[in-house]
């Protein structure tokens, strides 16, 4: 599938944000030169979270995403202040994607349904700040938690279920105008060779409930599915 624009397969680089620290602070007023520590929670990290959506057929739209990383927590304050958390990034894709590890092949999440959410990569927890530490028996703890580290890998994202049919044939043979009429897709049709460049999905229903995929694919020569 190397050559082809058709992405069934994505290779992303993925890092979920890093928590903020806590921080180390001690209230000072001008009547309580110790009124004790007062160093708030660092935020969480962004999550990295796939969430499935029935519109999307192909992973195409993260071709231009290879790198997503998602922000830090930001570090607790003085006053008890904790850090916000590291905003999260939402990935749409089409149902049947499953997630993987590159490097060992784990599949890490799975989604099969409109609207469902996975955390695929944990956003790092924020680390507790001094104040948290404060005891009975300890109170000016001098030290704080630092913010656990997000998650970081290279991922595939891959499309499980591409098509139950696919048309196959040579160029400008009416492939296009079939899926149009058999389906809701609208694909380019045109009177020359090579009008379709990259697989064009729909969807086609039938008996109220049931529905299958088919693919309109390239014409099949040499090179027609390079980009021109
Ligand atoms: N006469 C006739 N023309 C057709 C028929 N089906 C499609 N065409 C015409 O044939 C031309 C090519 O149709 P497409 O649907 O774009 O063909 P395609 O196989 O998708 O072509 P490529 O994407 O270039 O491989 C268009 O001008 C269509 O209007 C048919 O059943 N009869
Ligand atoms: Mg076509």
């Amino acid at each position: 599938m190397d050559k082809s624009n058709f992405i069934d397969q994505i290779r992303v680089n993925v890092k979920s944000g890093k928590g903020g620290a806590g921080a180390i602070h001690f209230m000072r007023t001008k009547f309580n030169p110790s009124a004790g520590p007062d160093g708030g929670n660092g935020g969480r990290g962004g999550h990295i979270i796939l969430r499935g959506n029935k519109n999307l057929w192909t992973l195409l739209h993260l071709r231009y995403h290879k790198n997503i990383v998602s922000e830090n927590g930001q570090n607790g304050q003085k006053n008890n202040c904790t850090g916000k958390d590291g905003q999260d990034i939402i990935i749409d894709v089409p149902l049947g994607t499953i997630a993987k590890d590159e490097v060992t092949g784990n599949i890490e999440a799975e989604i099969l349904t409109h609207q469902q959410t996975v955390v695929w990569l944990k956003g790092g927890r924020g680390g507790m700040g001094n104040a948290f530490f404060r005891k009975p028996t300890l109170q000016a703890p001098e030290f704080a938690q630092s913010g656990e580290e997000g998650i970081e890998g290279t991922k595939i994202l891959e499309l499980k279920i591409l098509a139950d049919v696919g048309l196959v044939g040579f160029p400008n043979a009416g492939k296009s105008t079939l899926l149009s009429v058999i389906t809701a897709a609208k694909p380019k049709i045109a009177d020359y060779a090579f009008t379709t460049l990259i697989p064009q999905l729909g969807i086609v229903k039938y008996r109220d409930k049931y529905s299958f995929c088919v693919a309109d694919l390239p014409g099949i020569i040499e090179g027609a599915a390079e980009d021109n």
